[in-house]
């Protein structure tokens, strides 16, 4: 039978398990990256598993999401990284060399390869035609000392593309159309594999801008085939010998079908505040808009910026609007700066950032109470822009820079005639940025400032737990609810006992003191429960403060295995309807746990308080138990199991 791009991947990688949606599998992970703020916890944990040096054909650490150095955190954070990579046999991205997944894309990626991320929107490198799959740092960490990644196998749905995407329509709302219609949680336990006659218009930064936000959609990854476009793309990188075709085969068959024809699109946005509150532009022109941003790791290519600077150049921004631009790379910056569109952009009324996410992660530019702010990033949850009281709404750069023209919400197709920008034959190609590790056996010496703490670790799993519910929460709790970012708590990434102070901040200011005052306990979730971003953090700050375990309707998939790495149980309920039966403040009480880990990981929560029983599953593999059971994945890898 024939077969699709991800199943051609992922068996040429398959280590254990079988390609079947919905068993455990283990893959060989060719590459790996990190990024400054996961990447500090990810390589103390590297260290702490006592390996000399990375066994992965290359690992990369990118320092991109924290460059604003409000405080000696980061430069030392920074530092750390450079030293740490020298040592371990890890290439170093530095500061002002671009955001991870488009250096990556640019410099790195190959199709057919793995690549393991500690961060969610690696699947970006699904655009080049890799199996790019975003993970918590001890996973990257395992991956980098020569260990599998171990994943539920996906089911692989395609989407067919046919037609050709009308002027002023991009890759930007053709992800957008899939979150409308598939949700931030269409997309969990599954890949996303694109294919059909529509490829071919589609350039590999706009392959990349879909695959980006895949993440959005909750999937393990999203893929693209590697055809005469990434070879072209390749080329341009001068690196046209790591190509190799890619395709699915004429009879490859998929789990899940979907059809997007390319030529019905139109622009479209995703409204306050989920990635899935999806309009079209056209209903929504007209609307007061106070900031635009553009950049990211989802909208910040060359052709972006060429794009954007030809809008700018038809005019001045509005006086009401606030214009923030960040170009995702060195490489995109300099050929910007090198052809004269960075002069429009300036000229138009733009405030240059520097090429690193900046803005994306609520590191500065918070917009005005109550603003209206456009942003091309991937996000727009409530709060993440550092001002809660404003709504971002998600658009591509030809609406953005149509918009900060304008000063309210504008359809690009207004502008009349289309820009069209070229992919360059030759990209400018200097990576005197990106610094080698020390040669083995060479000595480096690896340097921690004073914020940077031990990663704490957690006892063997008892076979019973109590506690009382410290929090409930609804549906779609994003990681940047549980562990909020921003220019004041990002600094504190390398030190758990200060960053948990901040745990669920914006929702309850009074949760890490009550949770540390009664001793931990348990927290109550709804469908989708750590949806978004892969920050570790989000699982060892409430394990810090004593979280046992979070019953929840459903988990996302990332923040699912980032609780069991650090020893929180993630509890589903049998039946979603019990989620009515507890309330914050119950006490719980489980018993039984170490068999029902190894049986079939059905057990029953008594709460208390109510004198309920309610029944709820595990659902881990063998391995997951394990790791739970040893109180997480540090202390399961330094026994020596794997
Ligand atoms: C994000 O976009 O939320 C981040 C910041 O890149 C995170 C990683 C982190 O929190 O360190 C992600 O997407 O994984
Ligand atoms: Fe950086 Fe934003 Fe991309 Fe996350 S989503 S990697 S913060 S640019």
């Amino acid at each position: 039978m024939g077969k699709n791009v991800a199943q051609k991947i992922l068996e040429a990688h398959l280590v254990a398990g079988e390609l079947m949606p919905g068993s455990e599998i283990a893959v060989r992970i060719d590459q790996t990256l990190t990024q400054d703020i996961t990447g500090t916890m990810a390589y103390l944990q590297f260290e702490a598993m006592g390996i000399p040096r990375v066994k992965t054909n290359l690992s990369v650490s990118y320092v991109d999401h924290n460059t604003l150095q409000t405080g000696f955190e980061s430069a030392d954070d920074h530092r750390y990284l450079q030293t740490a990579a020298a040592k371990y046999g890890i290439h170093f991205s530095r500061p002002g060399n671009g955001i991870c997944h488009q250096v990556h894309l640019e410099r790195f990626g190959a199709p057919g390869k793995t690549l393991l991320g500690s961060d969610s929107h690696t699947p970006t490198g699904g655009g080049i035609g890799m199996i790019a799959i975003g993970a918590g740092g001890i996973d990257v960490a395992v991956a980098m000392g020569g260990g599998p990644f171990h994943l539920t196998a996906p089911k692989i749905v395609g989407v067919r593309l046919t037609g050709k995407l009308p002027a002023w329509v991009t890759a930007k709302d053709v992800i957008l159309e899939m979150l409308r219609r598939l949700s931030v949680k269409g997309g969990v336990g599954k890949i996303i594999e694109y294919h059909g006659e529509g490829l071919a218009a589609l350039s590999v930064p706009e392959r990349a801008t879909i695959t980006n936000m895949g993440a959005e959609l909750g999937a393990t990854t999203s893929v693209f085939p590697s055809d005469d476009v990434t070879r072209g793309f390749l080329k341009a990188q001068k690196r046209e010998g790591v190509f190799q075709e890619i395709t699915a085969d004429p009879d490859a068959t998929y789990d899940e079908e979907v059809e997007i024809d390319l030529s019905s699109l139109e622009p479209l946005a995703a409204c306050p505040h989920s990635p899935d509150n999806v309009k079209p532009i056209a209903e929504l022109a007209g609307t007061k808009v106070h900031q635009v941003a553009i950049g990211s790791c989802t909208n910040s290519s060359y052709k972006d910026m060429m794009t954007v600077a030809a809008i700018l150049s038809r005019g001045t921004i509005h006086p009401d609007v606030s214009l923030v631009i960040s170009p995702g790379s060195r490489q995109v910056l300099e050929m910007i700066a090198r052809s004269g569109a960075l002069a429009e952009i300036v000229h138009a009324g733009a405030r240059l950032m520097e090429n690193a996410c900046g803005p994306c992660i609520g590191m500065g530019q918070a917009p005005n109470t109550g603003a209206v702010s456009l942003r091309t990033f991937n996000r727009n949850f409530l709060g993440r822009c550092g001002t809660k009281e404003a709504g971002v709404y998600l658009v591509s750069p030809e609406v953005a820079a149509a918009s900060a023209l304008a000063g309210e919400i504008a359809d690009p197709r207004t502008l009349g005639e289309p820009i069209v920008v070229e992919e360059p034959e030759e990209f400018l190609v200097d990576d005197s940025m990106i610094i080698p590790p020390a040669r083995e056996g060479e000595a480096a010496d690896v340097v921690k400032g004073p914020n940077i703490k031990p990663v704490p670790k957690r006892d063997d799993l008892p076979d019973a737990l109590a506690g009382k519910v410290v929090l409930k929460t609804g549906d779609n709790i994003t990681t940047d609810d549980i562990m909020p970012a921003g220019a004041k708590i990002v600094p504190l990434r390398s030190n758990i006992p200060a960053i948990s102070e901040y745990v669920f901040s914006n929702i309850d200011a009074e949760f890490a003191s009550r949770t540390k005052a009664a001793d931990g306990g348990f927290i109550v979730g709804g469908e989708n429960y750590g949806q978004g971003s892969s920050r570790e953090h989000a699982a060892l700050a409430p394990m810090f403060l004593g979280v046992k375990g979070v019953l929840a309707k459903s988990f996302a998939r990332i923040h699912r295995a980032n609780l069991i790495n650090f020893g929180i149980l993630p509890l589903v309920f049998e039946d979603a309807a019990s989620y009515e039966d507890i309330d914050q403040g119950d006490e719980l009480e489980l018993a039984g746990l170490a068999s029902a880990l190894k049986g079939e990981g059905s057990l029953i929560v008594r709460n208390k308080t109510r004198n309920a029983e309610i029944p709820a599953r595990l659902g881990c593999s063998a391995r997951e138990a394990a790791v739970l059971l040893s109180g997480g994945l540090l202390n399961f890898t330094v026994k020596g199991q794997s």
